[in-house]
């Protein structure tokens, strides 16, 4: 199954989602399900796929919506977290190779693998953002290896050291010798082209561990095809106990190629996914950006928007946020500057009647009808607080006729208008000392922890 089916097949588990009135026990173990069946024809490795679904049910059994948001969201954001924590987190790998100390990267895979091809196209990479980079080719094995790459380093115009005849040669003393050249003639990036093809496996992975003990290289990239299935584990797996690995190359992600290897081949090694591949020419290679791989195999493109908007909301409703407001409130440290971030982290999650419930005591505060007007006054008052100094926004008692006037014409408003968002920030104030009064009476403050509205 190719990526985009794996995207159809979750999109799928999605909509299902969606139809369902409520989300119970029975509603999460059919989209567990139906989750492991699009990973496992996806070719992810069984064990893994068993994980990921039991965390991303462990997690769905426990799903909170806030206002403004459907349960189809928020399991839209576990899976699309879930995938993106496997991949090695939200942030794309930082390429920031020291310059001229001869940073070496050593490639292993298997033959056909795409082993000389990704060592051409790390070294166009690196050669376009400023590198000095030279390769070097230590299969000894193929015929043929030395002329393809050696055409690959003209193309790129990089040096490239092996002999042409090398077959009485040992790759270790040509990557040796490679390595050694290179670093005296002052090159930031060393690449290593290996062999991928022995007799047997068992004597392919000592000429790894050969190499790699005596260069000791600073990284060794794992370059696996990604149409190459279920194999992918079993392969990373023994590359990783035979050199350790410090980062992945998925080549071929280009055409019908599937995903699941991918995130099989991460799962069985804990390398991150540096690089993709996705073409034969030179310059077809990306860096790997997790988030954005998972949002296309979702087949969404607003998925990271969604989960933005929904962590804000989160942290709007955290217990933390609103102790620390509770705490501002009660010592009268409640100011026009909180109020305007409040009211800007609530336009910027977007519909607002249901948001507002989010702000603690608003909803109370508000009458029905002004709920409807509320977005379009909202967007006044943040005007209206960008005119005021911040002295004014510190302390707004001090905001007398005069500065109503003036803070009035910066904004382009009335003074009728600026009272009355101050008049809206006095009653906010005293309602929020009248709750606290309440609620320490009925509870104390500690009790209040964790809870989601006043207890009212
Ligand atoms: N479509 C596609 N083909 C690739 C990619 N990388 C390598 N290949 C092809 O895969 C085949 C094997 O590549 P090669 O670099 O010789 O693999 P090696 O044996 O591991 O050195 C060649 O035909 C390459 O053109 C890729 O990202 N996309
Ligand atoms: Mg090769």
């Amino acid at each position: 199954m190719g990526i985009e089916r794996l995207g159809k097949a979750l999109a799928d588990v999605v909509k299902k989602l969606s139809r369902a009135a409520i989300i119970d026990r029975r509603v999460v173990e059919e989209v567990v399900r139906d989750i492991q069946r699009a990973l496992l024809m996806a070719d992810v490795n069984v064990r893994l796929v068993l994980e990921l679904s039991n965390r991303i049910r462990e997690r769905a059994l426990k799903v909170e919506v806030p206002p403004g948001f459907t349960k189809k969201d928020v399991v839209i954001r576990i899976i699309y977290e879930e995938l993106v924590r496997l991949l090695g987190g939200e942030k794309p790998p930082r390429i920031d190779i020291p310059r001229r100390r001869g940073y070496t990267i050593m490639l292993v895979g298997i033959q056909g693998s795409g082993k000389t091809t990704s060592a051409a196209k790390l070294a166009w990479f690196f050669k376009n953002r400023g590198y000095k980079v030279a390769l070097i080719c230590a299969d000894t094995y193929r015929p043929g290896a030395h002329d393809q790459l050696k055409q690959l380093a003209e193309l790129i115009e990089a040096p490239m050291y092996g002999p042409k005849d090398s077959n009485s040669r040992s790759p270790v003393d040509i990557a040796l010798e490679g390595v050694s050249l290179f670093k005296k003639q002052g090159y930031d990036v060393i690449i290593i082209d290996t062999a991928g093809r022995h007799k047997d496996e068992h004597s392919l992975m000592k000429e790894m561990t050969d190499i790699a003990s005596k260069i000791r290289p600073d990284e060794v990239m794992l370059v696996i095809d990604a149409t190459i299935g279920q194999q992918a584990y079993s392969q990373a797996k023994a590359f990783n106990e035979a050199v350790k690995l410090g980062s992945i190359f998925i080549s071929k992600l280009d055409g019908s190629a599937k995903g699941g290897g991918a995130l099989s081949a991460v799962a069985a090694t804990g390398a991150v996914i540096k690089f993709i591949g996705t073409g034969e020419k030179v310059d077809e290679i990306e860096l790997f950006d997790p988030s954005s791989f998972v949002s296309r195999l979702l087949g969404m493109g607003d998925v990271r928007l969604l989960v933005e908007k929904l962590r804000k909301a989160e942290e709007l409703m955290s217990p933390k946020k609103q102790e620390e407001l509770l705490r501002r409130m009660m010592t009268g440290r409640f100011t026009l500057m909180d109020l305007y971030d409040q009211i800007r982290t609530v336009r910027r999650l977007g519909p607002l009647a249901k948001l507002l419930e989010l702000i603690p005591g608003m909803a109370y505060t508000l009458p029905r009808e002004a709920m409807e007007v509320a977005e379009e006054k909202f967007d006044k008052w943040m005007v209206i607080m960008q005119s005021m100094t911040k002295e004014e926004l510190e302390n707004p008692k001090i905001i007398n006729r005069s500065r109503m006037e003036r803070i009035a014409k910066g904004s382009g408003t009335t003074v009728k208008d600026v009272k009355e968002l101050l008049d809206y920030y006095f009653k906010l104030t005293r309602v929020y000392r009248k709750l606290l009064r309440q609620s320490r009476r009925m509870r104390g403050l500690d009790l209040m922890r964790g809870t989601r509205k006043f207890p009212l």
